[in-house]
């Protein structure tokens, strides 16, 4: 029967969550309070709404609604200033590897991202073409856990959920797989992506054996 791959972005094809930290950092600290690695943990997979929520949460600051678009506004020009700069030098490892495993095998793959960004980031490290299908934080109204995103993935890909493979960084985006009934690959710290239904620390470690197995 025939597969479908789903890839996340953020912390599974490129690390773009230190940039996301250097933007919310910044306004942070324009705010007048810190943000840490630590609680930059709870915005990976999350929405860029949520994650100014959170942010304003954190150093218990109110706004008007102007105010918070407008900070949305910043954020966002402050992150595409990193991300202007990105080439295929931040790929994390072994991932064109694997894109061009299944592209042999006419696999079909798609993106399954939170970002509104998607897009210009594959593009800027030069992996776009890999892609059959892009959903995106544009695409999308319910934020994972919610399995919306993979499930709009499947349905663009023409493969049923039960055939699809995801990789994900983030607890939410292996919830949000579980939850489309799809299998859910960790890439990352097994101790924190308890719920995947297989784990890997990168793709490194990934052997063509396994991604045969997942084409059964
Ligand atoms: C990514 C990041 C999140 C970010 C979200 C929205 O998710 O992990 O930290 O907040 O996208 O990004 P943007 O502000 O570019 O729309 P994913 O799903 O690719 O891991
Ligand atoms: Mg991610």
């Amino acid at each position: 029967e025939k597969k479908g791959f789903i890839f996340d972005l953020d912390g599974v094809i490129v690390d773009t969550a230190k940039y996301h930290y250097l933007a919310w950092k910044k306004l942070a600290n324009e705010l007048g309070f810190d943000f840490t690695l630590e609680q930059n943990e709870l915005f990976k997979g999350v929405s860029r709404k949520r994650c100014l929520e959170i942010l304003l949460e954190i150093g218990k600051v109110n706004a008007s609604r102007e105010q918070f678009d407008r900070w949305m506004v910043e954020k966002n020009k402050d992150y595409l200033d990193y991300i202007e700069k990105m080439d295929a030098s931040e790929i994390l490892p072994d991932v064109p590897r694997v894109l061009e495993f299944l592209k042999n095998k006419k696999v079909p793959i798609a993106l399954g991202s939170a970002s509104k960004n998607a897009r210009p980031i594959l593009e800027k490290v030069g992996l776009l073409p890999f892609f059959d299908v892009i959903v995106d934080g544009n695409n999308v109204t319910k934020a994972k856990p919610d399995p919306e995103v993979f499930l709009i993935a499947a349905s663009n890909l023409q493969v049923v959920p039960q055939n699809c493979v995801v990789f994900e960084d983030a607890v939410a985006g292996i919830k949000a797989a579980n939850n489309a009934i799809m299998t859910s690959i960790g890439i990352g710290d097994s101790n924190t992506l308890t719920e995947a239904n297989y784990n890997f620390n990168d793709f490194t470690e990934m052997t063509d054996d396994f991604l045969n197995s997942l084409l059964q």
